[in-house]
């Protein structure tokens, strides 16, 4: 039997501790999120201190809150330092797996609450369709600008179209160009219609750089703003899953409440039942480890790399597309994104497409620096190059 037939049959007999180095040969193989060619996902290396808090809390169970008391705390004082950045000290909140379960969560509690339509830009993650199918809500989609920022005249137009009560899905950093879609405009314009924000990738680099960049509101500030989620492995430094949904109404919390008599905990808060308190101790542990302050630093760094990226890729004739949020599809008039992509991922770089506009998309996350971001350009530079002069001989 070749070794590959036999890797996948049941073994018989253990390897015991030689699965160890087994474990550490197969890591060897694989790149990480985190390491210094990882520039496509919205995800660095979690600090150690969430590392440390994930594995210290992996073995408790966040559905059982009666019997983790501990954890349920840490749920409670995430929950509460959310709100008070975010604008509603008083919001009630959820952990989840991150922005999928997040967008399904709250799109469940909306039409729990009668609201089966939902009006989305086209530029909204993928999840989000995903989660209407699921749920079977009717998609009413709205149009966005070239940085595929929602147009707010366009939901209005579409929301006025809407039979029965409709919800407003938003995105704060767009998963393709990182803008911040204009909910305050959206509300004025639809005063009625009950906003969820997925903040997935925003909500925790938005309020921390202010500084650097005028950004619209997208928080509990706006009226219009029922529910907003956010993700710490995308810019709380967590390890993978770490997701906040948080509710700024009591009766759509409600509906993410179950029972769970058996348990003796009589409530399970979310759609998922047994899921381990790793997943907010990590967010916990990085909150109360870098504080606004740390926050600020790191997010105000990585806008600074990707301001220098910007300048230099419009010196080397790319089209960036301004990074508002520490992200940018990059653009070139002749050469297709998708070709682009494939040659610098043979050389090692983990990039995506950004297929809306036809680019490669990268990530300023706090593991890339100025010489990660000089090393890539040089390798794009040479593909573009080595594309044009493979055109022209043949
Ligand atoms: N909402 C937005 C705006 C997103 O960009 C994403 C994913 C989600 C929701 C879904 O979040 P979860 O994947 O946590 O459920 N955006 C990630 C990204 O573009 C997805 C990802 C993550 C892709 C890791 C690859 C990867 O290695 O980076």
């Amino acid at each position: 039997m070749s070794r590959r037939m036999e890797a996948r049959k049941f073994p018989a007999k253990g390897l015991g501790e030689k699965v160890f180095e087994l474990l550490d040969e197969l890591s060897e193989r694989e790149p990480e999120l985190g390491d210094h060619r990882s520039l496509g996902p919205m995800m660095s290396a979690p600090l150690p201190v969430s590392l440390k808090a994930h594995m210290v809390f992996l073995r408790r169970n966040l559905n059982d809150l009666h019997w983790f008391r501990v954890s349920a705390d840490l749920l409670h004082e995430t929950v509460a330092m959310l709100g008070d950045l975010l604008g509603n000290p008083e919001a009630r909140g959820i952990s989840t797996y991150g922005g999928s379960e997040s967008n399904l969560t709250a799109l469940y509690a909306l039409r729990e609450a009668g609201y089966e339509n939902v009006v989305v830009p086209r530029s909204a993650h993928a999840s989000v369709f995903k989660a209407c199918r699921v749920l079977r809500m009717c998609i009413f989609i709205a149009d966005v600008d070239e940085e595929l920022r929602v147009v707010p005249e366009s939901v209005r137009a579409v929301a006025r179209e809407v039979e029965g009560g409709s919800v407003i899905l938003l995105t704060a950093g767009n998963t393709e160009t990182g803008v911040i879609d204009d909910v305050r405009a959206v509300h004025d314009l639809v005063p009625d219609a009950p906003i969820f924000v997925d903040a997935a990738f925003g909500g925790l680099i938005a309020p921390f750089i202010t500084g650097l960049r005028k950004l619209p509101d997208f928080d509990f500030r706006i009226d219009g703003v029922v529910a907003l989620s956010l993700d710490g492995h995308k810019a709380g430094l967590t390890p993978i899953p770490s997701g906040m949904l948080l509710f700024g109404r009591e009766d759509l919390y409600d509906n993410v409440v179950f029972e769970s008599e058996y348990m003796g905990s009589e409530k399970q808060l979310s759609l998922l039942w047994t899921r381990t308190a790793a997943s907010v101790a990590s967010l916990w542990a990085s909150i109360k480890y870098l504080g606004r302050e740390g926050f600020e630093k790191t997010y105000s760094e990585c806008i600074r790399v990707a301001d220098y990226a910007y300048e230099r890729l419009l010196s080397e004739g790319f089209n960036p597309t301004r990074p508002e949020l520490p992200l940018m599809c990059i653009r070139h008039d002749e050469l297709p994104g998708i070709e682009l992509l494939w040659r610098l991922r043979k050389m090692g770089w983990y990039v995506y497409s950004c297929p809306s506009l036809g680019g490669i998309k990268i990530t300023i996350m706090p593991h890339i620096t100025k010489e990660v971001i000089d090393a890539f350009i040089d390798d794009l530079v040479r593909v573009a190059r080595d594309i044009k002069a493979s055109s022209v001989n043949s």
